[in-house]
């Protein structure tokens, strides 16, 4: 697997896995939606840029870029999802899409670092293999994993790794996604931790190592696009899941389907799609999307910019809390005498739970506490509602904040820069106008 050290031109449309990208023919699977659509951008507000200033929605349409938010053309995908990068086919779901309780499928963030496998003929004919450090080595069909084990379905939330990292500076390599790499679904399936349990874990068993059916971008079926792992403790939490369903559907094809791993809590690398074999090592896993730099945060905090000693790394496990308003959208205009706005959104906090949510209408001078909703199950999100108000027409920004139930709160800005952009949790920020 090459790495990334020391290259050239940062290639900004990949989220972390160390992968070469050799020849990239943009477009020619046609994933970008009409430019139609960039009217719609507007409205839901990604043409609203929030890097070091915030503007008003009127004067936002004069000033955005002349290249808009590119929208996702995905059969079975809403169109407000936001392209990030065609080859591999990566989409963000703009924080205005992620209103629902559950997250609708057609609106779920989509990531690949290969290629789309084929959906597969006969899915229940689908096999997966356990094997390394167990007793027994297993194989199992997919209608095996239906039949033999206790089947769960819960909400959790998955996120990408890099999710956020849009707001580090200077930039970090990788897929610019805002704060929408991440939603929450319904996920029907087993716990891992049972398939091992039958499996029987030697001593030895310290790490899995994840595989699965898709190709390397370059075609190379020598290479994994993908292949991470976790440590054991992790792999036997019943929360991780293998599964097959999402939303009460068989899981779709573009979501790893039919069968793949969701781990929650951690970065969505972890959770493999298309899965065909989990390994156990007695070691942590050394393959594509675990070392050097990948999926891993700075240990002694470093230099913006500077290049980093892979020594200094650590793997990111629990991802940092975050909130998200999921309405208004940013740039929504309000008539004039609004004095009242209902606030709507989501918060989470990796393996953690949220303690409180906060928002502000002045740049943080004063904080308000939002109503927050209990998890469904673990891992679930926590849906938050606020209302705040305004005290004139005008311009004004919302801010919200959420602490974890170790009272750790979101930072005003994405810190611990690395050189991937991991565990950017910014405070989520939009802007409205009044009249
Ligand atoms: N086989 C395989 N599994 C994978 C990936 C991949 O490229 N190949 N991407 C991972 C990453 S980085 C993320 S964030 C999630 C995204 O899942 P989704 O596309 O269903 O949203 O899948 C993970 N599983
Ligand atoms: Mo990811």
């Amino acid at each position: 697997m090459a790495q990334e050290t020391g290259r050239q031109g940062a290639d900004l449309s990949r989220d972390g896995a160390t992968q070469t990208v050799a020849s990239v023919d943009r477009g020619r699977r046609g994933f970008l939606g009409g430019s139609g659509l960039a009217a719609i951008g507007a409205v839901i507000g990604s043409g609203m840029p929030f890097s070091d200033t915030l503007v008003p929605a009127a004067s936002a349409q004069g000033t955005a870029p002349a290249k808009g938010p590119q929208h996702l053309k995905y059969p079975g995908k809403n169109e407000g999802l936001v392209v990030l990068g065609e080859r591999p086919l990566v989409a963000e779901t703009p924080e205005s899409l992620l209103d629902d309780d559950t997250t609708p499928t057609e609106k779920f963030y989509i990531r690949n670092n290969g290629q789309i496998p084929e959906p597969a003929k006969d899915p229940e004919a689908w096999k997966i293999v356990i094997d390394g450090e167990v007793n027994n080595r297993l194989e199992l069909s997919l209608g095996e994993l239906k039949s033999k084990y206790r089947i769960a379905t819960r909400r959790m939330v998955l996120e990408c790794g890099g999710n956020g990292r849009s707001a580090f500076s200077p930039p970090a390599r990788g897929n610019q996604w805002t704060n929408g790499g991440a939603g929450c679904a319904e996920w029907t399936g087993i716990a891992l931790a049972d398939v091992l349990k039958a499996a029987g874990l030697k001593s030895s068993a310290k790490y899995t190592a994840h595989y699965a059916a898709d190709l390397h971008l370059s075609g190379d079926a020598s290479k994994p696009s993908l292949s991470r792992g976790v440590r054991i403790e992790k792999a036997m939490d019943p929360y991780t899941m293998i599964v097959w369903g999402m939303n009460g559907e068989p899981l779709p094809n573009i979501h790893g389907g039919p069968v793949r791993l969701v781990v929650p809590g951690w970065p969505g690398s972890a959770s493999q799609k298309w899965l065909t074999r989990i390994n156990i090592r007695d070691k942590e896993h050394d393959g594509a999307g675990m070392t050097e730099f990948s999926y891993r945060v700075a240990i002694k905090p470093m230099v913006p910019g500077e290049k980093g000693d892979p020594k200094n790394f650590r793997i990111l496990e629990s991802m940092p809390v975050r909130s998200l308003i999921t309405n208004p959208a940013n740039g929504a205009k309000f008539s004039a005498g609004t004095k009242e706005l209902k606030l709507r959104g989501a918060a989470w906090a990796g393996d953690l739970t949220v303690k409180a949510v906060d928002v502000s209408t002045d740049f943080g001078a004063t904080w308000h506490k939002a109503g927050l909703s209990k998890p469904k199950n673990k891992y679930d999100w926590q849906r938050w509602t606020a209302t705040v108000k305004l005290p004139s027409d005008g311009y004004f920004e919302i801010w919200t904040r959420a602490t974890d139930s170790k009272g750790v709160m979101q930072p005003h800005q994405a810190g611990f820069w690395n050189p991937q952009g991991y565990g950017g949790n910014a405070m989520h920020r939009i802007a409205v106008l009044v009249g």
